[in-house]
């Protein structure tokens, strides 16, 4: 956790000419926001796509596998448009599914560091889990 958005500048900083997207939950994003203050000051026009579920979602996820129920794993999020836009880098929402391609291209060509607010539903997750269980006992 914490190395996508310092790992995307190093690949920027390596690859300039290339495209580089750092994907993240939300708790990883939070752990090195700070790294936006360096995209912005090496002006790296790069994009950082946030899975926002408000919590550490895969711990979650686990912890209903293993004991039914959940514990320490729900947080609340800045507004991560406003967060990004107060560092000098860009800010996306993504409102619906449909939405994401063009999203990420305005992104990928705003010539900037860049955020994108990305919200998520794991719960489908816990259903594979079931029905890959059933599926083992078939
Ligand atoms: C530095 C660090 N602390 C703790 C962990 C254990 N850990 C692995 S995934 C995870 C939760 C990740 O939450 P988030 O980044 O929001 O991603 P999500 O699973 O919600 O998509 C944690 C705490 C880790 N891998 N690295
Ligand atoms: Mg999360």
């Amino acid at each position: 956790m914490g190395i996508a958005l310092p790992g995307a500048i190093a690949a920027k900083l390596l690859f300039p000419t290339r495209h580089v997207i750092a994907v993240t939950g939300d708790g990883g994003f939070l752990m090195n926001v700070q790294e936006l203050e360096t995209a912005v000051r090496l002006e790296l026009p790069l994009v950082v796509l946030i899975w926002r579920d408000n919590g550490y979602g895969v711990i979650r996820w686990k912890q209903q596998m293993k004991f039914g129920r959940t514990s320490g794993v729900e947080f609340g999020n800045p507004d991560f448009v406003s967060l990004a836009r107060s560092f000098g880098a860009a800010g996306y929402r993504v409102e619906g599914p449909s939405e994401l391609g063009s999203v990420l291209s305005a992104a990928l060509s705003c010539g900037k560091p860049a955020v994108i607010d990305c919200p998520v539903d794991y719960s489908e997750n816990l259903r594979l889990t079931e029905r890959l269980k059933t599926f083992g006992t078939t």
